[in-house]
């Protein structure tokens, strides 16, 4: 790869709280692009035109699912450009378009994706409990939604390339899916047991594709040491532990693109969160930077 591009990727229709719409922008205004090399592209995908709900077990549909394919486009010409697309969330509905972007580019199955997040986000249609398209990504991903939440092109991953971590919220009808996909998952105590590093080599070592896309979603983090997301869980990991993965995944994989989602600056009263989401972003860009040529 030759340099980053970073998109912004205004979308909170996906999630049920507002806020993370602002994150690009706000991170920008504390300091985002110094974070990146001199020569790196800033760019912002307009809001979405506010469509109604919808139906209750794809709300939102015809606002996130037509900004994921502008999204998807914007991170395929990234890409193919030899630029990692760097997306900034918005809800983690934006990795329906990012690595859908990727995968268009790469093939679908030379590409594996490494999912940091609080929750497995592999629901469907059918399984979902609250309708909303944040925890749907993976799902149509793979294309197992039906054609409303299936970007052009589908399916973009197989589950065996598919490597969560950090998953402690998995809804029952989530379980029958990661299974028969064989979606590897490591919860947080998994990851205590043997340590972050020990989690990161495994990966690394499990990854059979050229390609790589990473999606981070701050709800990885604990919600007392990151309290500025929507879904604030316990039982979640630190930010060295999220510093570790991906300081070892930029550096040591093929990562053509990645997501930042779900940090909303307005539950972040003290700025605390938004220095942090810096540094993490710093990290991942440190590590990429090795491959860069
Ligand atoms: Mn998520």
């Amino acid at each position: 790869m030759n340099g980053f591009s970073v998109i912004g990727a205004p979308l909170e229709a996906g999630a049920p709280t507002r806020g993370m719409e602002d994150a690009y922008e706000y991170l920008t205004g504390i300091g985002m692009k110094d974070v990146f090399p001199s020569g790196t592209e800033f760019t912002s995908l307009d809001r979405p035109f506010p469509c109604p709900e919808g139906d209750s077990k794809m709300k939102y549909r015809d606002e996130v699912v037509p900004f994921c394919e502008e999204l998807a486009a914007r991170v395929g010409k990234a890409v193919s450009s030899g630029r990692i697309a760097f997306t900034v969330g918005g809800d983690h509905a934006v990795a329906m378009g990012s690595a859908a972007g990727a995968a268009r580019v790469c093939g679908h199955e030379n590409v594996s994706v490494i999912y940091i997040d609080g929750h497995t986000d592999i629901n469907t249609e059918n399984s979902t409990v609250t309708g909303y398209i944040h925890g749907m990504p993976l799902a149509s991903l793979m294309g197992l939604c039906g054609e409303k939440l299936t970007l052009s092109g589908a399916p973009f991953l197989l589950g065996k390339n598919t490597f969560i971590i950090g998953a402690r919220s998995i809804d029952e009808g989530e379980r029958p899916i990661l299974k028969s996909q064989g979606v590897r998952v490591y919860a947080p105590e998994d990851i205590i047991a043997v340590g972050t590093e020990r989690v990161a080599r495994d990966v690394i070592s499990s990854v059979k594709t050229k390609y790589v896309h990473i999606s981070f979603d701050v709800d990885f983090l604990d919600g007392g040491v990151f309290p500025a997301t929507g879904y604030r869980m316990p039982g979640g990991m630190g930010i060295e532990d999220a510093k570790t993965l991906l300081a070892a995944f930029s550096s040591e994989l093929n990562v053509v693109s990645a997501d930042f989602a779900e940090y909303n600056p307005h539950l972040d009263r003290d700025g605390k969160c938004g220095k942090e989401s810096l540094e993490i972003i710093k990290t991942f860009v440190e590590g990429s930077t090795k491959n860069i040529s």
